[in-house]
């Protein structure tokens, strides 16, 4: 039988005059149904990931500011003796800022901090020494509603005050009862570090490593 369907199919399209009406009607072979392309969408909206470390050591003021970048989601570095705070400058494109070092947006920290926030010329805007993260992590977190422009993120360990050019504090350690937590003094420029914890002088300042996780939060 197949020695037979061999011939026949040689047969039907063998070269002769009557080949080109043969091929003609060949049928054409049906083609494997092929899927429709998917409709085009968008680009999915993956968060931009801008890390940056501190190199090797951030200074404390605002003339000598580390810059960070633009928009950046994370900085990671240490303080230790002689070095008590570091202070970053960052380019923001406007938007609810987060910055925490409790646990949240893939922040750490292994020792007691808090976070301040400058306006570019080192105006006080907003700080947080002590606020538990969502796994039960002490650490800080401040949020502040920004417009476009340079900013300053400062971190240090507990105890430590801020003061403006005429000495006044901003930011003193101690609140009123002098039980050694923070008090937020108002507005001013940052002009100088000091030591407003308990006991004074320090002996041993809260110092380690850190990532600050910063985020802009949608809503
Ligand atoms: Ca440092
Ligand atoms: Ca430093």
């Amino acid at each position: 039988m197949k020695r037979r369907f061999f011939n026949q199919t040689r047969t039907s399209i063998a070269p002769g005059r009557d080949t080109k009406l043969k091929l003609q009607m060949i049928k054409k072979p049906t083609l494997p149904d092929v899927l429709p392309a998917p409709p085009l969408t968008e680009t999915p909206n993956v968060p931009m990931v801008m890390p940056y470390t501190e190199i090797p050591d951030a200074d404390s003021l605002p003339a000598d500011a580390q810059y960070a970048g633009a928009n950046v989601t994370s900085i990671t570095g240490s303080t230790g003796a002689g070095d008590y705070q570091d202070l970053f400058r960052f380019t923001w494109d406007g938007g609810l800022l987060e910055a925490a070092t409790n646990g949240l947006l893939g922040s750490s920290c292994d020792f007691d901090t808090i976070l301040f926030l400058f306006d570019s010329t080192g105006l006080y805007i907003t700080s947080n020494r002590y606020n538990r993260g969502p796994d039960g992590l002490a650490g800080s977190y401040i949020s502040a509603n920004l417009s476009a422009g340079d900013y300053l993120l400062g971190i240090t360990g507990y105890g430590f005050a801020i003061s403006d050019s005429g000495g006044v504090l901003i930011y003193d350690a101690r609140d009123a009862s002098g039980k050694g937590f923070q008090h937020d003094n108002g507005s001013g420029i940052l002009t100088s570090w000091g030591w407003g914890g308990t006991p004074s002088p320090a002996a041993d300042p809260s110092t380690g490593n850190y990532t600050i996780g910063i985020n802009k939060r949608k809503s």
